[in-house]
């Protein structure tokens, strides 16, 4: 009897120890509240106008961004919200409604704007991959969302870069509009601690008067996407535009972040639980959706558009 007791006893502290191990001497688990930023002092420029010579229209503004980073930084993307709108109407969708779909169409249409290329590749090529990306999106084959690409018209787009002085517009382009890659200092402005590791960033506009399907969700006008050309893009290798607009694509459709992010002590390399396409840093090129994206995007997406 003794001896059994020792023997479960030993089984147990073995057990405890190899715990031990893998879960405290190397990876540190990493966690990333939400910030917010006052943009108000934008806003409130005197004259302020886009390239175009707009105004901003009183009932649009900037809800939150989300912020996509490199795994070598250590550091993951966060959410920065702009505007204090309550806990209730933080979350924010699509409305299907045509009264607020500003394309007039219950789909969902996308737009790449080529006034920005990016440093490094042909546009052909950084086009095909933002293509290829929202393919996969729309092939997921739980909802009905009906994708399609509006055509390039020539004008610059992007409210946040109208707003933080980076040319761009305050009009509407597309549902989910790729406003394309501007510098390091454009990403500065949207952390505190700087934008020379972020990748990738989605910016939500939303309708400040209404909750129109009265889903305690804020009505979401469109959604736009940065790419930091301070970082070196590749086409199958590091940093993939595919990859990184696959991400952001997915912010674009309305997820968040998922998985838990884990740092190495040992390489100083993030590694997440369970890895996934909305994990909130670049882990290597990941081109395909895991079932937890599409998990995400069935719930997001499901039963739209009613
Ligand atoms: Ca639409
Ligand atoms: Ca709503
Ligand atoms: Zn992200």
């Amino acid at each position: 009897m003794k001896t059994k007791i020792a023997l479960l006893l030993s089984v147990f502290l073995i057990t405890a120890i190899s715990c031990e191990n893998n879960g405290s001497d190397k990876q540190t688990p990493i966690d990333a509240e939400p910030i917010f930023m006052d943009l108000s002092t934008y806003y409130s420029q005197p004259n302020l106008k886009s390239t175009n010579g707009e105004g901003v229209p009183e009932n649009l503004r900037v809800l939150k961004a989300e912020y996509f980073t490199t795994g070598e930084s250590g550091k993951i993307g966060r959410t920065v919200f702009f505007m204090n709108v309550g806990n209730m109407k933080l979350a924010a969708h699509f409305v299907p409604h045509l009264d607020f779909s500003l394309d007039g169409t219950t789909d969902v249409s996308y737009y790449i704007d080529e006034n920005r290329p990016s440093s490094d590749l042909p546009l052909s090529e950084t086009n095909m991959a933002i293509q290829r990306a929202m393919a996969t999106w729309d092939g997921v084959t739980c909802s009905n969302i009906g994708m399609y690409q509006l055509p390039y018209s020539g004008e610059p787009t992007g409210f946040a870069a109208a707003l933080l002085g980076f040319g761009g517009s305050f009009n509407y382009f597309g549902d989910v509009t790729h406003c394309g890659w501007l510098p390091t200092s454009f990403f500065d402005l949207i952390d505190i601690d700087g934008g020379s590791y972020i990748l990738g960033v989605t910016f939500t506009i939303v309708f400040t008067d209404s909750d129109y399907d009265n889903n305690k969700k804020s009505d979401v006008a469109w959604r736009e996407i940065y790419y930091n050309d301070g970082f070196s893009w590749r086409i199958d290798d590091h940093y993939d535009v595919e990859t990184i607009a696959l991400h952001e694509s997915g912010h674009g459709l309305s997820q968040e972040h998922f998985g838990k992010a884990f740092l190495d002590a040992g390489t100083g390399k993030l590694h997440f639980s369970p890895r996934s396409v909305m994990n909130s840093a670049y882990s290597g090129i990941q081109t395909s959706i895991e079932n937890t994206d599409k998990a995400g995007h069935c719930s997001i997406w499901g039963n739209w558009p009613n």
